[in-house]
């Protein structure tokens, strides 16, 4: 035992690449076992070991809240919350440049200091304190510890503001205790926006008092014709404040003009002929549309949209704008030029498909194009960049979570491309379209589409590991991108997984531990 401590020691004060698998599989944790990787970690000799009566001092309530509950199941300890404590989390201290989501995390053999100039980088902090504890603690039931974090120093930041996931709750509808326990697993990795796909032609899944059939009629099915579901406002409500928790905004979308059948069987107003179209539990895309002709069409967006934005805290709504192939060119332009303004006069900022680059839309003010495409080069995405919009890179062949790893993965598609976890990691966000600088990219999304996920475990499946990848394409510095370190570091993560019953993909591209 002490010899292993020892070993342990020495590993810490001069690891500069991971322990070998066996010692993740032991429970201890190196400093640079990150993932995403850190902007810098200096390691020092020595751990801090948590004991029963560690006190946490901090100056947001709600992240030392957090922290106490993230360690009590494993460990068992219920952590004082004091004015002093040999964890302390401050908001004051840190240097400039971790700017407004980044921290200082100081860890010694008498204390752990995380320093940030907000909760957000508090929470950020936090995590990275999470990852460097053994595996272990990510257990529901207590286990044995120790309790060690090994010493040294984390400073750190994010390299793009918006990091996202999202979930496509139209083709199969997922419960509120899913949606929050994926935020629980996306926070792991410093992924600050859950985007939500509300509608589509298989389902309507938000509750809209003024257009009740919506949910009621439009929201009771799904792909294959299973029950489908809607969340109540008050279900969205609780998404949203869960979220709020772990520093993660909700960004729901509604997806206009096409996608819409659910729409168009619910109310036969919105339907160009005046006759409902049954509902489609099919996965074909590109053949719904709302009658851009007609006035009530604009009724229903102003009424959604209004009270959507009226649940919704954050910044964005994400008004969709792909694939509408029942409109014409000029139908699409003429709706949006008159759906974009209704968001922003709502007071919210205007996030659509990359479709919606299309030149006779206009840019409304800050406008984000959500790309999707296959290629290098989008000559429409980089002209509207030059036009002032921003971009998040959801490249289909890269980040979508719904493509098959190889071709025997049982789930998902493969339209875009195969995707293994070195597909999603290996690629540059910030120099992957042309005319579209660094300057210019919000971030990065993960989309999981859902035509083929229908439970839970199919989720993390293909979730794990490709969504730490492309958190990290988000977070780290273009400088730490190196797979071979990489892949190491996710490598530590398998545990963690299996601890937290996730039944992620044993990528052959990875050496996981035990
Ligand atoms: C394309 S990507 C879609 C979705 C599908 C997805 C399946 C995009 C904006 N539209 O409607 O679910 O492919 O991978």
């Amino acid at each position: 035992m002490v010899r292993m401590f020892v070993l342990g020691t020495l590993l810490v004060a001069f690891a500069v690449v991971a322990p070998p698998p066996a010692a993740v599989a032991q429970g201890r944790t190196a400093m640079h076992d990150l993932v995403p990787a850190p902007v810098s970690v200096r390691p020092a000799p020595g751990a801090f070991a948590l004991r029963p009566g560690t006190a946490i001092a901090s100056d947001d309530a709600g992240v030392a809240a957090y922290l106490a509950g993230v360690l009590r199941p494993a460990t068992g300890y219920r952590l004082p919350i004091r004015r002093e404590g040999a964890i302390s989390l401050r908001l004051k201290g840190a240097p400039a440049h971790v700017g407004r989501e980044g921290y200082q995390l100081d860890v010694t053999p008498r204390s752990v200091t995380i320093k940030a100039r907000t909760a957000a980088g508090l929470f950020n902090g936090v995590q990275t304190l999470r990852q460097l504890l053994p595996a272990s603690v990510e257990s529901t039931t207590v286990r044995p510890g120790p309790w060690r974090v090994p010493a040294g120093r984390v400073v750190d930041h994010p390299r793009f503001a918006y990091r996202g996931a999202m979930l496509d709750v139209a083709r199969h509808f997922h419960p509120v205790d899913t949606v929050k326990r994926y935020i629980d697993r996306i926070a792991l990795y410093k992924i600050n926006h859950l985007h939500l796909h509300l509608s589509d032609d298989q389902g309507w899944r938000i509750a809209i008092d003024t257009w009740p059939r919506l949910a009621s009629y439009g929201g009771s099915t799904q792909v294959g014709g299973g029950p489908g579901g809607h969340y109540t406002k008050t279900d969205y409500r609780e998404i949203v404040a869960h979220a709020a928790r772990r520093h993660i905004t909700i960004v729901p979308e509604i997806d206009v003009p096409g996608h819409t059948n659910a729409a168009l069987a619910s109310y036969p107003e919105l339907n160009c002929d005046g006759v409902a179209p049954p509902l489609y539990t099919g996965t074909r895309v590109g053949f719904s549309s709302l009658c851009t002709s007609k006035e009530i069409t604009y009724t229903f967006v102003r009424d959604v949209l209004a009270e959507l934005a009226a649940l919704t805290p954050g910044p964005y709504l994400h008004l969709g704008g792909d694939e509408a192939d029942a409109t014409s060119d000029a139908d699409f332009a003429a709706f949006l030029n008159r759906a974009h303004p209704m968001a922003v006069s709502l007071g919210k900022t205007v996030v659509g498909w990359h479709q919606i680059a299309a030149p006779a839309v206009r840019h409304s003010p800050g406008r984000v194009l959500q790309y999707w495409g296959l290629s290098g080069s989008d000559p429409q995405v980089a002209e509207a960049v030059s036009g002032g919009a921003k971009v998040i890179m959801s490249p289909a062949n890269k980040t979508y979570l719904d493509m098959k790893y190889d071709p025997t993965t049982r789930l998902g598609t493969t339209w875009a491309s195969l995707i293994e976890v070195r597909t999603a990691y290996d690629w540059d966000p910030g120099a992957h379209l042309t005319g579209v600088p660094e300057s210019a990219v919000l971030g990065v999304e993960a989309p999981l589409w859902t035509e083929t996920i229908v439970t839970e475990d199919d989720l993390e499946y293909m979730a794990f590991p490709r969504l730490p990848a492309v958190a990290e394409l988000g977070w780290s510095p273009r400088s730490a991108h190196d797979w071979e370190g990489f892949r190491e570091r996710l490598a530590a993560q398998g545990p963690r997984w299996e601890t937290l019953g996730i039944g992620f993909h044993r990528s052959p591209q990875v050496s996981w531990p035990g």
